[in-house]
């Protein structure tokens, strides 16, 4: 049995139950247990057992469960309401296992590659004290966050709106390791590698290695990171060192990240190639998958925006306005207008849109509206960026991996 997501709350790490109350295990099970009057007290079925690995411990009980094998966890849009998310709102994207144990007295930064000068290796003192550390608030989004709203369905993880996340990454600038290391004219891109484990429990094969272009790669921005939100990175999102890129697809953000290398071509590393990642050079016919060879690699996310408050489904009453806000972000860009609609896009209300705490940052928006009359509306918010660019308000153009779908969010509200 699948273990039911807001089993933190109610055991420890050892799978005991925190009180006793049989009725709610039973509601959890959603079946009567046999024999409930002789389990010892306190005792968990087996059923509910919390593996030691389960990174459900430590978060929120409303995150949403898309998959624990790997564990790909959503954050609801109305989770994501606070300026930095907080690790227990965090998203969970894995392709393979989390680290069974990590040895961080021996951790290793290696440097290697054609377009080094010669390898390098840094322990985790050497990061924090032969560089000087920056903190930035970064969006980090994985490729296929707006999955479901792709028809026809394509196959992966089904996210809605939550596979995004804009925390605070403390770290040293990936260009400044580099200028230490030194590389070569040659240098096209970086390729990360981390220290997760395949699904199928052989060592050698690899997880997922990916990177980005060496002039994406040498901005300030670009983090070696091991803190996030001002403590040790969480084990689920890559303690005790990350690569943090913020603007791009969530998967070149390497988790538990062990070596950098420098590449003198396009890297090709595990869901480097293929279609993974990638979206086809010429619009397609949704539904029709062209061959490899007729994909390129998806590089700044589109803009995008969510609304974090209210949840959708509320109820409000006729004689107040309604306060709206969310966040908005635009890849490498920044976004610059944000409008609402509450007529399903007859008419647009702009909104008043923060600026991004730094560059990459997601930018917080925030309206006011008033409801003519009683009844069933939906909330509608589209962002603009710097260069005109909009969000679709339905479906954008359809891919076969289902990445990058942008289309405004929306939430049903009621006004009685
Ligand atoms: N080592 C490693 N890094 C990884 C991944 C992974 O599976 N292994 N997944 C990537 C993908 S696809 C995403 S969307 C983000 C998710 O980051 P999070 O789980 O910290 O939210 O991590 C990226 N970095
Ligand atoms: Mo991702």
């Amino acid at each position: 049995m699948k273990t039911n997501q807001s089993n933190s709350s109610l055991f420890n790490r050892r799978g005991f139950l925190k009180t006793s109350s049989l009725a709610t295990l039973t509601s959890l099970l959603g079946t009567p247990i046999a024999f409930a009057d002789r389990l010892p007290k306190h005792y968990l079925p087996l059923a509910f057992r919390l593996d030691d690995a389960n990174p459900m411990a430590t978060k929120n009980k409303n995150l949403v469960v898309l998959n624990d094998k790997p564990w790909n966890v959503e954050t609801p849009a109305y989770l994501l309401d606070d300026d930095v998310t907080p690790a227990e709102k965090m998203f969970i994207r894995n392709n393979g296992q989390i680290p069974a144990s990590i040895d961080l007295a021996n951790w290793k930064l290696t440097i290697n590659g054609e377009s080094v000068k010669a390898p390098k290796t840094y322990s985790l003192a050497d990061l924090k004290t032969k560089f000087k550390p920056y903190t930035y608030q970064l969006v980090v989004e994985c490729g296929g966050n707006g999955r479901a709203g792709y028809f026809p369905k394509t196959a992966g993880n089904q996210w809605t709106e939550g596979g995004v996340s804009c925390a605070e990454w403390t770290g040293v600038r990936l260009k400044d390791i580099l200028a230490d290391v030194g590389i070569t004219d040659t240098a096209v891109y970086i390729g990360y590698y981390g220290q997760d484990l395949h699904l199928s429990g052989d060592p050698n094969q690899p997880v997922i290695s990916r990177g980005v272009p060496i002039a994406k790669a040498l901005e300030d921005e670009t983090l070696v990171a091991w803190a996030m939100n001002g403590k040790d990175i969480p084990l689920v999102h890559g303690y005790p060192l990350r690569l943090v890129i913020g603007g791009w697809p969530a998967s070149v953000s390497g988790k538990w990240l062990h070596t950098i290398a420098i590449r003198n071509k396009v890297h090709d590393g595990a869901k480097m190639t293929g279609k993974s990642y990638r979206v086809p050079i010429h619009p397609v016919v949704p539904g029709v998958d062209p061959p490899d060879s007729d994909f390129k690699i998806i590089e700044s996310m589109p803009v995008k925006s969510v609304i974090t408050f209210p949840q959708t489904g509320l109820e409000t009453p006729m004689s107040k306005s309604l306060a709206l806000r969310g966040h908005a972000w635009a890849g490498d860009r920044v976004a610059k207008e944000l409008h609402v609609s509450i007529d399903f896009g007859e008419t647009w209300q702009r909104a008043d849109l923060k600026a991004p705490k730094n560059r990459l940052a997601w930018q917080q928006w925030s309206a006011e509206v008033t409801f003519p009359i009683q009844g069933y509306y939906e909330v509608w918010a589209r962002a603009t960026d710097d260069k005109g660019v909009s969000q679709p308000m339905v479906m954008p153009q359809w891919n076969p991996e289902g990445y990058i779908n942008n289309a405004c969010h929306r939430i049903a509200v009621k006004v009685v």
